[in-house]
């Protein structure tokens, strides 16, 4: 059997401990951002960054130039936590790892979870720039045996056997599609379905063509572990998918997936998507 003893109950609240010690509230959201898209963290107020280095227990970002942060804050008067940076699986964690966050965003007391990320638009209504509202996922990792749950479970976060209905909250996807609105998203979003794989390569047209006919709207390479961790311990989600390119089910196109264009798809709608995000956080406020 392979036991991990690395991210166990005792680590996970050493490192809410001492993050803790460094701030005077309790934050009650948890934001994760999408490629691209750490500018949703500009917004927060009375700024506390915290280095992923400094901090016990956590896993180092391999991504070149920028090592990421904890960013402890307040918007629209609400006390939150906002990873800039995230952990992905084929940087080399294994998704346990990846998820560990959200566990310790948990101890911290957050109450919601708001997850963004990159993905590509295979729903061919879909176009480059358009949100999606992640209502359920297709774990395809978890279809191989990966899990971020797998190994002895710690009923102390949650259950053996969780189900992942109900993940991401229909209370907050209804009431988004107004918000959008008020946004500047004025043609509103889409809901849908992600499916996470593990990268780092994209997709070959005859895995688009097989993710379209299991129902996929959406494909990137993260968020659905966080979602079952989150799910896991009783954390409700709200989640998001910003289309940063069209995913092709037809080897005539010339189209192709490059990170580049993924990143400027992304920042070129930080705007929007910041104040979409504050709508979220303002609502949940006043409810
Ligand atoms: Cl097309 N595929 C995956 N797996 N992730 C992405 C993407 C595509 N576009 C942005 N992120």
């Amino acid at each position: 059997l392979e036991t991990n003893n690395e991210y166990s109950y005792e680590k996970l609240t050493q490192t809410a401990e001492y993050l803790k010690s460094l701030i005077s509230f309790t934050p009650q959201i948890g934001i994760i951002c999408g490629s691209g898209l750490g500018s949703l963290a500009d917004s927060i107020q009375q700024k506390i960054e915290v280095p992923y280095p400094q901090i016990p227990n956590f896993p180092q970002s391999t991504v070149k130039g920028h090592s990421g942060c904890l960013v402890f804050g307040y918007i629209a008067t609400v006390p939150l936590v906002c990873m800039k940076g995230r952990f992905h699986y084929y940087e080399g964690y294994p998704l346990e790892k990846c998820a560990m966050p959200v566990r310790v965003m948990k101890l911290l007391g957050i109450e919601l979870l708001i997850v963004t990320n990159a993905a590509g638009g295979l729903n061919p209504n879909y176009k480059v720039g358009d949100v999606m509202l992640i209502k359920d996922h297709v774990n395809l990792m978890g279809f191989a045996g990966c899990n971020p749950l797998r190994g002895p479970n710690e009923e102390r976060f949650g259950p053996r056997f969780p189900s992942m209905n109900g993940a991401y909250d229909p209370r907050l996807r209804a009431e988004a599609q107004k918000i959008a609105q008020g946004a500047g998203l004025a043609k509103g979003v889409h809901e849908g379905v992600y499916a996470c794989l593990g990268g780092p390569c994209y997709e070959t047209i005859a895995e688009n063509r097989l993710l379209r006919q299991l129902g996929v709207d959406t494909v990137g390479m993260s968020t659905v572990h966080e979602v079952i961790v989150a799910k896991h311990c009783g954390l409700p989600v709200f989640a998001f998918s910003l289309v940063t390119n069209e995913s092709v089910c037809d080897y005539e196109s010339k189209v192709e997936p490059k990170h580049d264009e993924v990143i400027d798809a992304a920042k070129s709608m930080e705007a929007v998507l910041q104040k979409f995000v504050q709508g979220i956080i303002e609502f949940v406020a006043k409810n």
